[in-house]
């Protein structure tokens, strides 16, 4: 079955796309000539992540999903959560956004995180939410080259080297995305018996 990402977020639909491969057949905004930037005014990831997919099921017509993500620091009260995108005041500036958080957490012993995603899917006329969580710790300075947004300062559980390091085929087998990914799949495949 075909089913719409509601993303412009060109790094996310790779990485979807390598866990489902061969699982679900993924269509992208620009496969459906869609190049609209849904605003995000909702306060929580899960309501983003409704507004996104509500968007596209509205103006085309589409069964759809779509991924909010959010970098959740336990000594800063969760932040920047649902604002990660513009932490640091610029939508999407990836280097200003990490440049503050390390900022902000100059000298705390306590680097404790987690990234949290929430995927919404609409199908039939009904919505669904998958959370996918992993926790880890932020260094304290950059390290790594790979994947994106503030890759390069989370070292996930288990590890010693950031998602950035790490790479794509470590990070899409442990990461946030790919645990909501995951029972995305597992619904939509028994979801015929529902
Ligand atoms: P959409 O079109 O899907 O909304 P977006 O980039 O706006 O794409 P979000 O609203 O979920 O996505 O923004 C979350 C921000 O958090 C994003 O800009 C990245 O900087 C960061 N982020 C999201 N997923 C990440 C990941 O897997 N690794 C590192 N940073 C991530």
């Amino acid at each position: 079955k075909k089913i719409v990402f509601a993303t412009n977020n060109q790094h996310k639909l790779d990485e979807v796309k390598k866990i489902t491969e061969g699982l679900i057949e993924i269509v992208s905004l620009s496969d459906i000539n869609c190049t609209d930037d849904i605003e995000e005014t909702a306060d929580t990831l899960e309501g983003n992540a409704l507004l996104k997919a509500r968007y596209i099921k509205e103006k085309f017509g589409f069964d759809c999903f779509a991924d909010d993500t959010g970098l959740e620091v336990e000594v800063l009260n969760n932040a920047p959560g649902v604002y990660s995108a513009r932490y640091a005041g610029v939508a999407h500036d990836s280097e200003a956004n990490m440049q503050k958080l390390l900022d902000y957490m100059k000298g705390t012993d306590n680097r404790h995180a987690r990234f949290r995603t929430v995927i919404a899917l609409i199908l039939n006329g009904k919505e669904y939410l998958f959370e996918g969580i992993v926790k880890g710790t932020i260094i304290e300075e950059k390290r790594g080259d790979q994947g994106f947004g503030y890759d390069p300062v989370f070292v996930p559980e288990g590890y010693d080297q950031t998602f950035a390091q790490l790479g794509s085929s470590v990070k899409n087998s442990i990461s946030h995305r790919a645990r909501a990914v995951i029972k995305l799949h597992d619904f939509l495949l028994t979801y015929s018996d529902k």
